[in-house]
């Protein structure tokens, strides 16, 4: 059984999606992020890093720790673990498999980074500091840019088919046009391409019911 534990942000939506998509059991452990449930000892024995998502497997035993089940943290690790573990949604080898990978690490070091700091200065910060918002508005700008263009070329990130760098997007994208989308309104203008797959992943069962749990 995989044990989830994650919280209703975008990176914390990623792998309920990803365990959706390939039917594996899973019990969710919501950790509140608003209440500083990631810093609780217990957890922080599974994610060092004190922050969702993270996942034990009790189907493995860690090794290399204190023989407990196997703990992972960092969303992009988890995707391809669940990906390698079930031999679906990543390549095995060949260019599918590291357009994949790339598209997967550009979005965990920075769509998802830029986005969350926009979120910070431009929708959660009281005190408002114009140039980090002017900062991230044009650096978020400017990703929606790539992967617009990369979605002119190809129907999915890794290519033609669906896989966990789609996964790994989506919940930010989402994010962007909503939350964000006063910040980006004239970056999310003029994307054919972007909204199209957005309306495409949406569509997916998995990812309708994974961008609900948790439910909070
Ligand atoms: N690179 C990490 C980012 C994880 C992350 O930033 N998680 C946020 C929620 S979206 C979090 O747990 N924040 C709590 C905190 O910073 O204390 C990943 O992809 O897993």
């Amino acid at each position: 059984m995989i044990h989830l534990y994650t919280w209703s942000t975008p990176n914390g939506r990623k792998i309920p999606i990803m365990l959706e998509e390939i039917g594996l059991p899973y019990e969710v452990h919501p950790i509140d992020i608003s209440q500083n449930d990631q810093f609780a000892t217990d957890f922080l024995k599974i994610a060092p890093n004190n922050k969702i998502p993270a996942i034990t497997d009790d189907r493995i035993v860690d090794t290399a720790g204190d023989g407990a089940p196997l703990a992972i943290f960092e969303s992009g690790a988890i995707l391809t673990y669940l990906a390698e573990t079930s031999g679906q949604l990543l390549a095995p080898s060949g260019a599918a498999r590291f357009k994949a990978l790339e598209w997967l690490h550009w979005q965990i070091g920075g769509l998802g980074p830029m986005l969350g700091q926009l979120g910070f200065f431009a929708v959660r910060a009281e005190e408002k500091a114009p140039l980090a918002i002017e900062r991230f508005t044009q650096e978020a700008g400017r990703l929606l840019g790539v992967i617009e263009r990369r979605l002119s070329e190809a129907p999915y990130l890794a290519g033609t088919e669906y896989s966990i760098a789609d996964i790994a997007c989506y919940p930010w994208l989402v994010a962007a046009t909503t939350i964000l989308k006063e910040p980006l309104t004239r970056s999310l203008q003029d994307k054919p391409a972007l909204h199209r797959w957005l309306a495409v992943v949406g569509a997916r069962p998995a990812v309708a019911k994974g961008m609900q749990i948790p439910s909070a």
